[in-house]
């Protein structure tokens, strides 16, 4: 596809309009560059089956183009009904298979450009929805995911639903093109946003004190509450997360947030809209690959931003309150709400739920979500919890997993469960290498080799990425693969397990066919170097790569 100019783009885009109306109703398989730009903010991406690829080229036929729509569900919470309407969604229009993000939302692939109203309209009527999943605004909010249902973790659910609602685009758009709204006389002005939106994606992330079960730290905007007698007593903002990057362009580098300052509940919403506003008005505009808040913040420092904030709010940040104790949480298996109900955390491998060789998931949740009196939360982490069962349903749910041949999180190794994947190979347009397909057998291979080591199921949070941008939080790993080309991975170490230590490059190049190899010495070598409750990141950190 020829290379459009974005900027250009939105700004004479009439509100996210542009030609989507007239390119949905002809009959191509695909959209133009500008549409599939375009397309982004209303939540999707067009992409093509690259296994068909090479075969359909020497047929002479075009790619084997389909549609990738992403629901935007703050919290990752969702009821019964808005799960069933993914699960039809994805066997009627899709690949029959769902995949939860490592931002809590759903994806469905492989649907036909003439189906993508069915879907949208679906999505909606089961009061979710997809604008803004994707393109140059926030994205999907991310909370912790602890099950408690305490007063604090319920505050944080609204606090995300909150903020969502603040930053979606007011664009009538949307309703117009693809829920048969009368179209608006002229595009609604966007308050936060203008007309030229945000420079880039925007990502935020809300949890609790040394809770990172969602790698708080890797957002634009991390949002941390500060407990006092288990209560909010406000939130700490770390600002100029980010993790992509690219291969062979120094300028571009994963970053941990900073701390920016202390803001009272009553404020948070203004201090958080002043900091998208500084984002819009000095992020660069020029080079997408160094568009995000990340390289605004590294380059002109945190006080020149608290001052930026400061003349929309017209007052000062307090000082940040000091946090140290961070802990990876994964939260699976039973949780006691503390209110008569359960929480089943269920590992979902690389977060892909789907029905294949005796492993039924997709009818197992399917069954669950059809019959019992439950809520789900998608995970940072790819996974799902079953929320609000009843102390009677709990067996009934238990066997019904064991019946549809799906493994208890428990019966997974401590590693398995703190692995993540991105989607990769097929789907991804970006992908260098394969990540989601081969991780599986990746893992069991460091499993076996952990084993020999002596360290029989210890936990390594470990992922893996088709490319550098960072899709399954790589740098935010204890070891990490991230794909460079074919079958050759740069190997990463060093990450702390807390997520608040990046990993380096270890290795610049290494063929998959040498990982038995790679991890044999690394994991001998861990073994009988590491300190008592010693790390695999920390000993990495200092071994491997202080040296
Ligand atoms: Fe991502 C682009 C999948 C979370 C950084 N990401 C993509 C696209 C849409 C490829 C594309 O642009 O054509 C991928 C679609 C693949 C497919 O076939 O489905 C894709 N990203 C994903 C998901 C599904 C990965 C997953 O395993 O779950 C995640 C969807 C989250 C959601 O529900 O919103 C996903 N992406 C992330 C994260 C992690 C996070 O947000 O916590 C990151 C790193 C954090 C960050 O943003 O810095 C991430 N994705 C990127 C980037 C690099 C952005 C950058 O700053 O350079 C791209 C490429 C881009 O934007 O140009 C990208
Ligand atoms: Fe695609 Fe790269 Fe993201 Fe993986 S990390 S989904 S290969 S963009």
């Amino acid at each position: 596809m020829a290379k459009v100019n974005v900027e250009e783009l939105k700004l004479n885009s009439d509100g996210l309009r542009g030609d989507i109306v007239s390119e949905f109703s002809n009959e191509k398989s695909n959209v133009t560059e500008e549409t599939y730009q375009l397309l982004k903010f209303h939540g999707m991406y067009l992409q093509d089956d690259r296994d068909q690829r090479k075969q359909r080229s020497s047929q002479g036929l075009e790619r084997a183009f389909s549609f990738m729509i992403r629901s935007r569900i703050p919290g990752g919470l969702i009821n019964p009904a808005q799960y069933l309407a993914h699960d039809k969604i994805s066997d009627q229009w899709g690949n029959h298979t769902l995949r939860i993000t490592t931002r809590e939302a759903f994806q469905v692939h492989g649907i036909l450009k003439g189906d993508v109203k069915s879907v949208i309209q679906t999505i909606n009527q089961s009061l979710l929805s997809t604008i803004s999943a994707c393109g140059d605004v926030n994205r999907n909010v991310i909370v912790t995911t602890d099950p408690v249902k305490s007063k604090v973790n319920l505050q944080l659910q609204v606090l995300a639903e909150k903020i969502a609602d603040h930053l979606t685009p007011k664009s009538t758009a949307y309703h117009e093109i693809w829920l048969n709204g009368e179209p608006a006389l002229k595009a609604v002005e966007e308050p936060i946003y203008g007309k030229t939106y945000l420079p880039r994606k925007f990502k935020i992330a809300i949890t609790k004190f040394g809770d990172n079960s969602i790698d708080v730290f890797t957002n634009d905007i991390g949002i941390v509450a500060i407990l006092r007698n288990d209560q909010i007593s406000g939130y700490n903002l770390y600002l100029g997360g980010g993790l992509g990057k690219t291969h062979n362009m120094e300028e571009t580098f994963p970053r941990l947030a900073d701390p920016l300052g202390f803001v009272k509940e009553e404020k948070i919403i203004e201090v958080v809209e002043a900091i998208v506003k500084v984002q819009r008005d000095h992020g660069n505009r020029e080079n997408r690959k160094l568009a995000r808040m990340k390289y605004l913040v590294a380059s002109k420092g945190i006080s020149w931003f608290h001052d930026r904030v400061a003349e929309f709010t017209g007052f000062k940040l307090d000082s940040i309150v000091p946090v140290s104790d961070w802990q990876y949480a994964k939260y699976l298996g039973w949780t006691d709400q503390q209110d008569g109900k359960w929480t089943y955390g269920l590992f979902v491998e690389n977060g892909r739920i789907l029905d294949k060789d005796g492993f039924n998931l997709k009818s197992a949740l399917k069954k669950i979500a059809t019959n019992f009196n439950v809520s789900f939360r998608l995970t940072a982490t790819q996974d799902i919890q079953i929320r609000d069962i009843s102390e009677k349903d709990k067996l009934v749910i238990s066997d019904l997993l064991a019946d549809h041949g799906v493994g208890f999180s428990e019966s997974h190794s401590e590693t398995r469960t703190a692995s993540i994947a991105c989607p990769a190979l097929p789907t991804c347009g970006l992908a260098l290498t394969e990540s989601e397909r081969v991780m599986p057998d990746i893992i069991s291979l460091i499993d076996k080799n952990l084993t020999e080591a002596g360290l029989p199921n210890f936990q390594i949070v470990t992922r893996m990425t088709g490319c550098p941008n960072g899709c399954a939080r790589p740098y935010a790993a204890e070891l990490a693969f991230v794909g460079k080309s074919g079958i050759n991975y740069e190997i990463h170490v060093g990450g702390s397990h807390n997520g608040t230590r990046l990993t380096q490059v270890y290795l610049d190049s290494w063929p998959a066919s040498r990982f038995d190899e790679l991890f044999k010495d690394l994991f001998t070598r861990f073994a009988s170097e590491k300190n008592e409750n010693e790390t695999f990141g920390d000993w990495s950190n200092r071994s491997l790569l202080n040296r």
